[in-house]
């Protein structure tokens, strides 16, 4: 097992906790230490919150990561003060008039450590309270410059750092990760020239048309006023209600019943820009662009019951997934891809770009990958850097620019607005994750909390006093500058008529999806609409979906007892596209590069397991970057029939099968007499079995799923694919492919 331990991927290749080491990433990156307006500043004094960057940095030094390093604290070695510096002799008892007295008020150090820890905490974000993040960077392939001046886009090479967090939109700051729900997917890009936040999702779709009705929208999903139920589900009247009387939502609805709500992890999801944007390259031209993010791992989903008992087995499923991935060097990452179009031939589309509601088809719009995300370093603290950024759709560069979607609209104020609240005033751009890497300078001052100590009197531009400075610079000397999109038009409340085609793209994603996602998305309809107490609501959804296909709606129908109401009518008579079915749409369109990296395999042993195989198992899975695991009744060591005996690394009740993508059981006649007459192993294997994923049986194990009525003939005469009996070389093999590959879903026919 030493062998074994010492190949753990954990805690491997980061170079080391503190200190110069942890500063340097992998690779160097080619940002320059002080560029734009002010590279010429001969401004000296630094300031840690507004990133001066002092000099030059070091070379392959990541910019961000650098500049938090000044504020990072160490206390090893360091004895314990107060805030104001004081060193503390007595960290147990408080200052006592006689051992058995009252508490002195005096006692500062009492006093001073209760009252910050009184203030412990801030308000959670109001949506996207529950996420996790990560430190890393962007990679760009070409110049962009004939599409956008934008800095990260500039040169071949270039790398940009990112701070990236994943989030749930409707549970609170603790609730479970593997809920059904859109993920939150915000880069923060730390450009030269100023931050660029693309605060998007897993789904490029959204519930609504315009801003007006967020806040309707989150009060029907999140828990209901009078009871505080349910936390972190759609499944409940309110939400359905809403839904029922909003028929924009409806596409959104089948990409929220899909697989894509319930990914494996964050890092085999696609994330999206939502919102159409503008691109301005320097000549001052613009086009419509989409941003896209695929991940390199491939996108995996769960299966609804694994989501369920995942959601108790390790609540924190997928920022655990994220930290130990980053911790064990297999870094996560995605390709930027743009959708480019102009506005002109945005008009033949047959759909309103400015609609989020709707997508553009990649056959209509191919997706052209301009770059690559890698996520490389976990944060040190939680709060300092995942809680208190502070994502602003409104934080854009020179280069990218709105488009006018009345929900985009709406974002670019509610955010900067939301940081006041939640982040205790104006000056939350000083917090060292959210301060651009280049120095601030304007006339903004004071507020509550303020950093910065600026020097000199004049605090007002123009300025003579000041000499003038700082200076506004024009476009010529990088500022930023509105694309001058000329609007005649009357001021009213409407919508444009295309915005009234509610089910054309709805039924475009239906009918690209795989018989398995269909069916999914079958399943989880009828399980939130059973969850919904009122009948009424339930026909309201259904008549929705018979605008969609009519199969679905009487599947759902059946499902929910009750007959196929009529459809819902329409309320506009627009001939809309009939849109051919979209194969980007479906899941399978994204098999990454098909690797076994970060997916986890129960090896289960008991006392008897053939040692040397299960070790060769262990190795090899290892070796493909992969996490196996010795999974066992109980900790310590069992026996082996062949070679050393093995450690159990974790135990069958602490981590039931849900938690791992694939299982391993070695032969050793004994192990599996025990492990047959074990309920827990048998509970273990058929979850496998029936959440469709590979499983590797070698020599007699095969009796253990035969007893459990498991073969590798499908109810419908077919092989199953993902079932490996016998262990041969060939076995170990393809059961190592299957690890990259979707699942086995013919399974779920049976
Ligand atoms: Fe958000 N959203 N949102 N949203 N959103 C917030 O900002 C809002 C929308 C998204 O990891 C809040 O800092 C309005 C679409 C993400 O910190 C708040 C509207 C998309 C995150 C807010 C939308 C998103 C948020 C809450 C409709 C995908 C988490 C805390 C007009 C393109 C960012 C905060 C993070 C967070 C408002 C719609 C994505 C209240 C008003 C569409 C990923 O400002």
């Amino acid at each position: 097992t030493n062998e074994v331990a010492s190949a753990m991927p954990f805690n491997q290749g980061k170079p080391s906790e503190y200190g110069d080491a942890a500063r340097m990433p992998a690779q160097g990156q080619t940002v320059a230490a002080s560029s734009g307006a002010f590279a010429g500043s001969t401004v000296s004094e630094s300031n840690a919150s507004e990133k001066t960057g002092e000099g030059q940095p070091d070379p392959g030094n990541n910019h961000t990561v650098g500049s938090l390093d000044r504020v990072r604290v160490d206390s090893t070695g360091q004895a314990l003060s107060t805030n104001q510096g004081v060193k503390i002799a007595d960290n147990q008892n408080s200052l006592k008039i006689g051992l058995r007295g009252p508490t002195a008020l005096e006692d500062f150090i009492l006093r001073e450590k209760i009252t910050h820890f009184d203030h412990e905490r801030i308000p959670e974000r109001v949506v996207h309270a529950r996420g996790s993040a990560a430190h890393g960077y962007f990679e760009n392939y070409k110049p962009l410059g004939k599409l956008s001046k934008a800095a990260p886009f500039a040169e071949a090479g270039k790398r940009t750092p990112v701070f990236v967090r994943f989030s749930t939109v409707a549970g609170e700051r603790g609730s479970a990760d593997t809920v059904r729900d859109v993920r939150g997917f915000a880069v923060k890009f730390y450009t030269d020239e100023g931050n660029w936040d693309l605060v998007g999702n897993n789904i490029p779709v959204f519930f609504i048309q315009d801003a007006m009705k967020f806040p309707d929208l989150i009060h029907a999903v999140k828990p209901e006023p009078n009871n505080g139920m349910p936390q972190a589900a759609s499944a409940h009247d309110t939400f359905w209600d809403f839904a029922s009387l909003t028929p924009e939502i409806t596409h959104m609805l089948l990409w929220h019943t899909s697989d894509r709500a319930i990914p494996r992890s964050y890092r085999t999801m696609q994330g999206f820009g939502v919102h159409t944007f503008r691109l301005i390259n320097d000549a001052g031209e613009s086009v419509f662009c989409k941003f896209h993010w695929t991940p390199k791992a491939g996108t995996h989903s769960l299966l609804w019951d694994e989501a369920v008992k995942i959601a108790g087995a390790d609540a924190d499923f997928h920022r655990r997934d994220l930290w130990e991935a980053i911790e064990g060097g297999n870094y996560p990452e995605w390709e930027l891809g743009l959708q480019v179009f102009s506005e002109e031939e945005a008009e033949g589309f047959g759909i309103d770009v400015l609609d989020p509601t709707k997508l553009v088809p990649e056959e209509m719009v191919p997706v052209r990958a301009v770059g690559r995300m890698v996520l490389d370093r976990n944060p040190d603290n939680f709060f300092a850097e995942t809680e208190q950024v502070a994502f602003c759709t409104a934080h854009i560069v020179p280069g990218i620019d709105f488009s006018n979607d009345p929900l985009l609209q709406g974002r670019i104020h509610s955010y900067l607005d939301t940081q006041i609240s939640r982040l205790g005033g104006a000056n939350f751009h000083e917090l060292p994750i959210n301060a651009p890497v280049n120095q601030v300078h304007n006339n903004q001052r004071d507020g509550m909390h303020r950093q910065a100590i600026h020097r000199g009197r004049a605090a007002y531009e123009p300025n003579s006093l000041g000499g003038g400075c700082p200076f506004q610079t024009g476009v010529a000397g990088g500022g930023f500058t509105s694309f001058p999109e000329p609007i005649a038009a009357d001021k009213v409340r409407g919508k444009p008529e295309l915005f009234a085609d509610h089910y054309s793209q709805a039924r475009m994603f239906w009918i690209s999806q795989s018989p398995p996602e269909q069916q999914h998305i079958i399943k989880a309809f009828l399980f939130e609409l059973t969850r919904v107490q009122t009948p009424a609501i339930r026909k309201r959804v259904v008549s929705l979906l018979v605008n969609v296909d009519q199969e679905l709606a009487d599947a759902v129908a059946d499902g929910l007892g009750f007959a196929t109401p009529d459809a819902a009518p329409l309320v506009s008579t627009l001939s809309t596209p009939d849109f051919d079915p979209s194969p980007s749409l479906s899941l399978t369109a994204y098999p990454g590069d098909g690797s076994a990296k970060g997916r986890k395999v129960a090896i289960v042993v008991a006392d008897g397991t053939d040692g040397e195989a299960a070790r060769d198992i262990y190795m090899q899975l290892l070796a493909e970057g992969a996490v196996p695991r010795f999974v066992g009744d109980k900790l310590g060591s069992v026996g082996s029939s062949s070679g050393s005996d093995l450690e159990v690394e974790i135990t069958i009740s602490a981590a039931p099968a849900v938690l791992f993508d694939a299982m391993v059981l070695p032969d050793g006649e004994p192990a599996i007499a025990s492990l047959m007459a074990n309920p827990l192993v048998h509970a273990f294997v058929r979850d496998q079995y029936f959440h469709c994923k590979p499983i590797l049986c070698l020599g007699a194990a095969e009796d253990l799923l035969a007893q459990l009525g498991i073969s590798q003939t499908l109810e419908d005469g077919s092989v199953d694919e993902a079932l490996f009996l016998g262990g041969t070389a060939g076995d170990i093999e393809a059961f190592k492919t299957a690890l990259g590959a979707p699942r086995q879903f013919d399974r779920e026919a049976a």
